[in-house]
């Protein structure tokens, strides 16, 4: 009998050894924050469609936005729940380092200086892009090779202002910066001739040209992409829980379109036999116990904004005027780079 008792401690603390043993998450100091607060605040761009941008009521839309009012979602069972604070690209950091924010979600590319030597954790991509440039098209410019020599728009704080740079240097080319720092300085110098080109995440060129220019076809996008820009949301270092509630309330997203669960599907699925299903919407408990969350968490995040590839086609996709390809952000299984890790 003993000795059957020694073999099943054993065999616990192996196991316990190999899973790490359970224990739920403590309430941190942000989500703390958030829940007396009644409200968590998120850092958005101060107006690029398809990412973030209110209406004439102040009622915001876009991928980014949709992120934010996720998060509200897995807190508190609520989107509403979610306040957006615009940020241009130099406020963004310092609005997360001094805690005016809880998270930004606005199109910032995850790179190891913000990481190690900024305080922010990157939580993970909600968008592949590149940098591209935008030219008048009766300027003649079909590639970016004819563009020595050239004035261009960018804005400071940025990747694409470094790599602007480092093309030009790598290229040896004359590549002349105009830094402005409001996306609408930029688009107005674009249009008045003071600068040849704008440069930005190739995403943003294609929201804006059918967005902000009256004539979009007047305008053209350079074929190449001269950098890697994965952007996605981060928080301050040093609270491991936010970072989780915040990483996989994306993860989430994603999940729920390789599962195939959909706004309008979700409580059908609730039904579903599968247990991967009834992990991740909660009908078993487990993952909302261990990020200190409703176990509703996840279901509630799919009712409210719907999976990743319904936010993607609504704000950017073919639901959109911007028309956007999934390209690297359709799912892994179909080609793409949107992959969730296991939530369980
Ligand atoms: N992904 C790049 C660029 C992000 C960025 O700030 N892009 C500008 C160019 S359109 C933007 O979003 N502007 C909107 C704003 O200033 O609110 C980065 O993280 O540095």
């Amino acid at each position: 009998m003993g000795k059957i008792i020694g073999v099943a401690l054993a065999a616990g603390l192996m196991g316990g050894l190999l899973m790490g043993t359970a224990r739920p998450a403590q309430a941190g100091v942000t989500l703390d924050a958030v829940r007396q607060r009644g409200h968590v605040t998120c850092g958005v761009n101060t107006g690029v469609a398809g990412f973030s941008l209110p209406d004439s009521k102040g009622n915001w839309t876009g991928l980014d936005i949709d992120l934010c009012r996720a998060i509200a979602a897995a807190v508190f069972l609520d989107p509403s729940k979610a306040i957006f604070v615009p940020t241009t690209a130099v406020q963004r950091f310092p609005a997360v380092q001094s805690g005016e924010i809880d998270v930004l979600t606005r199109n910032a590319t995850q790179t190891l200086t913000r990481e190690a030597s900024l305080g922010l954790h990157m939580t993970g991509v909600n968008f592949y892009d590149g940098q591209g440039f935008m030219v008048p098209k009766k300027s003649g410019v079909k590639s970016l090779k004819q563009l020595g020599g050239a004035t261009v728009c960018v804005q400071p704080g940025t990747t694409t202002e470094l790599n602007l740079a480092d093309y030009a240097r790598a290229n040896h080319m004359e590549l002349k910066p105009v830094v402005i720092e409001r996306v609408d300085d930029d688009i107005s110098a674009l249009s008045s001739g003071r600068c040849d080109a704008f440069t930005t995440d190739s995403s943003q060129l294609a929201s804006l040209r059918v967005t902000a220019m009256p004539q979009p076809d007047d305008w053209l996008i350079l074929p190449e992409l001269i950098s890697k820009e994965p952007l996605g949301p981060m928080v301050r270092n040093g609270d491991d829980q936010w970072l989780n509630i915040v990483k996989w309330t994306l993860l989430a997203m994603i999940q729920a379109e390789e599962l195939g669960i959909t706004q309008a599907n979700v409580d059908e699925k609730t039904k579903s036999p599968n247990p991967e299903v009834q992990r991740f919407l909660g009908v078993t408990a487990g993952n909302g116990q261990a990020l200190g969350l409703d176990e509703k968490w996840a279901y509630t995040i799919v009712k409210a904004v719907g999976n990743y590839g319904e936010s993607f086609e609504r704000n950017m996709g073919k639901g959109s005027p911007i028309k956007l390809d999934r390209g690297l952000n359709e799912l892994w299984t179909r080609g793409g780079l949107m992959y969730a890790l296991p939530l369980r």
